[in-house]
């Protein structure tokens, strides 16, 4: 089995102290960092299939998530980027009621591959902590909201909503996620939306250029 298969199995079934071993011998064999991650992408889409089908449930949903974040530790030196240049900085978050990060974390370092400072304020944020937060730090240029269930949609629109209620200028709002739509986003008044983290990154320059 090639080490790339091998990465895959390890998502898929939730083996995270073997990932990292492998993760590295994939790269030993010469497969590009980016290939690893897509390959464990759509391992996470076998995993929400099966989810689906009611063939695994929650907990194996969760290891397999904690199965690629290890995976993604050993990939996240090589996948950042030196940027150069300051685009300020993004606050980034996934939305009240939701717990789903490995999106929002790939999102956040294509955002900082793109020259951006982070501050992750994590999962399950409630809206007034992303105005606090935009209080608390200088130079905020965006704002990126995350979002991955159909039942927290709503909490991405409040969340716009009470961004732009205070008043706080100077960034744009930049919404994504699965269930999100570019119609949804420009429905609940943010500034941008995009589909996937590579092209997270180039709305985010574009949105503040
Ligand atoms: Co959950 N989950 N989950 N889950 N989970 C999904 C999302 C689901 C599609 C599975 C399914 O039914 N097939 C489904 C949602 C259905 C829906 O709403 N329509 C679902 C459900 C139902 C649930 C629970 C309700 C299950 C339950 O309890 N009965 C529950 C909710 C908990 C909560 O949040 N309150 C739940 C829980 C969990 C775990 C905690 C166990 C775990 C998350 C762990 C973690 O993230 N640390 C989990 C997982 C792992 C998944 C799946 C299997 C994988 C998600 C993932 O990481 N994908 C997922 C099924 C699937 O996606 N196929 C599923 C890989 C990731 C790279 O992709 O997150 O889509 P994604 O991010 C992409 C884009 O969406 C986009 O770019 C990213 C990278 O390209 N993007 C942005 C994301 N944010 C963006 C922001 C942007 C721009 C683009 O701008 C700011």
């Amino acid at each position: 089995m090639s080490k790339i298969e091998e990465v895959k199995g390890l998502v898929e079934t939730g083996k995270s102290k073997k990932i990292a071993e492998a993760v590295q011998g994939a790269l030993d064999e010469g497969v590009k960092a980016g290939d690893i991650l897509e390959a464990m992408v759509a391992s996470m889409g076998v995993v929400g299939e099966k989810f689906s089908a009611g063939e695994i449930f929650v907990p194996e949903m969760l290891i397999a998530a904690k199965s690629m974040a290890k995976g993604v530790e050993v990939l996240k030196p090589l996948l950042a980027g030196d940027a150069s240049t300051s685009l300020g900085t993004c606050i980034i978050g996934t939305v009240a009621g939701d717990l789903h990060d490995i999106g929002k974390n790939r999102v956040s370092m294509m955002i900082e591959s793109a020259g951006f400072t982070m501050v992750d304020l994590g999962v399950d944020v409630p809206d007034e902590r992303f105005v606090e937060a935009i209080k608390e730090t200088d130079n905020v240029t965006l704002v990126a909201l995350s979002g991955l269930l159909t039942t927290t949609m709503p909490s991405l629109k409040s969340a716009v909503e009470t961004i732009k209620a205070s008043g706080l200028t100077g960034f744009k709002v930049l919404v994504g996620g699965a269930p999100v739509t570019p119609e949804f986003a420009a429905e609940i008044g943010a500034d941008g939306y995009a589909p996937d983290a590579g092209s997270a990154a180039v709305k985010a320059k574009e949105l503040v250029s």
